[in-house]
């Protein structure tokens, strides 16, 4: 299996970025800087034609989706056990995590930061204040699934979806009201930031904020 991951820092490959590393496998990451618009040469647009970051080969076809890439790592890999199999007890709430966070969570933090570049620069601030409530929403519904004292997203156990929501909490540093303002989300947060592999992948990214 070979894998060849196309990465900006702290962009959307930062969960799969992680979750690499998590796994302890051998992977190439190759730099396409969001700064440098490199998403959007023709180069990069043959290995994700939307011209969004991530990328990722899996020996040698290119695919896109970091929610996607994480569900395959995970399949690809079970031994880690970073997801239920199918037909396990915690199947259904996977799958059902992984959608809320890749069809509701991110498109909302893809509005607030991108909408006076996707949209009309004019209705962005409207645009930017639905994605607020949105965002906040899901924060809130996220702490009431923590309020159970479960260690992670899922119940016990690390699994794909902690490295999205993680990297979606990080997104949140600079708004009004970060993820870290949630009573429950705040020890999950420090749980998440404190694993060497999440350390490990900020020192490769050369990131340095939100860290415990
Ligand atoms: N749904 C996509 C979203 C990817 C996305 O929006 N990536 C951003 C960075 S976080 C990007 O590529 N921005 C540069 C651009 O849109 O030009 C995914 O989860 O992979």
């Amino acid at each position: 299996m070979t894998y060849t991951l196309y990465y900006s820092p702290g962009a959307a490959s930062l969960a799969v970025h992680w979750m690499l590393i998590e796994l302890g496998i051998p992977f190439e990451a190759k730099l396409v800087s969001i700064d440098a618009g490199a998403q959007k040469s023709p180069e990069y647009l043959r290995l994700n034609p939307t011209g969004r970051i991530p990328a990722m080969t899996i020996d040698g076809k290119p695919h896109g989706e970091s929610a996607a890439l994480l569900m395959l790592l995970a399949e690809r890999h079970p031994e880690k056990g970073f997801a239920p199999s199918p037909g396990s007890a915690g199947r259904a709430d996977y799958i059902e995590m992984m959608i809320f966070l890749a069809n509701t969570l991110l498109p909302a933090m893809r509005d607030w930061f991108y909408a006076d570049t996707d949209g009309d620069p004019a209705g962005a601030e409207a645009v930017k204040a639905l994605a607020r409530r949105r965002i906040e929403a899901a924060w809130d519904r996220l702490d009431a699934h923590m309020a159970d004292g479960r260690t992670h997203l899922l119940g016990q156990e690390l699994g794909a979806a902690d490295f999205l929501a993680t990297m979606l909490m990080r997104w949140s540093r600079n708004m009004p009201r970060p993820a870290t303002a949630w009573k429950n989300l705040t020890p999950y947060i420090h749980r998440m930031r404190a694993r060497p592999a999440f350390i490990e992948v900020n020192a490769r990214e050369g990131l340095s904020d939100w860290q415990n």
